[in-house]
């Protein structure tokens, strides 16, 4: 599966909350391969490599959990991921239908 997603950052690896200055919104190319998200700059071309960034915004989703972020009401659409490295984050879709799509997919891996 892929698709836009916008990115948020509220928690990172240890379960802290991400400090100010690095929660804004980053809007990404999402595509879900096997237990990863990749989260790429550009559209996804399957003939290209990965960049380093492109490799360190990747999201292991293995015993992650997916919801509807239904305690955060200032944009629609948005679905929480929390890794298995107690990371949060939330990710908007362009549409309800997307983000139900994602939140199936991300839980079925
Ligand atoms: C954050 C940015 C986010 C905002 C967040 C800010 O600042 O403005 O858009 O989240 O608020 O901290 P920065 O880019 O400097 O990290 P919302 O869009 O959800 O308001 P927050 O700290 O209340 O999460």
């Amino acid at each position: 599966k892929h698709g836009v997603l916008t990115r948020k950052s509220h928690a990172d690896m240890d379960g802290k909350r991400t400090p100010r200055g690095r929660r804004g919104w980053k809007k990404f190319y999402a595509v879900l391969k096997g237990t990863i998200l990749y989260l790429q700059k550009d559209e996804y071309k399957p003939d290209k490599d990965l960049s380093e960034v492109d490799l360190k915004n990747a999201v292991r989703i293995h015993h992650a959990l997916a919801t509807r972020a239904s305690d955060y009401s200032k944009k629609p659409n948005v679905l929480k991921l929390k890794t298995s490295d107690w990371r949060v984050f939330l990710f908007q879709a362009p549409s309800e239908e997307e983000m139900m799509s994602w939140i199936l997919r991300i839980n079925l891996v």
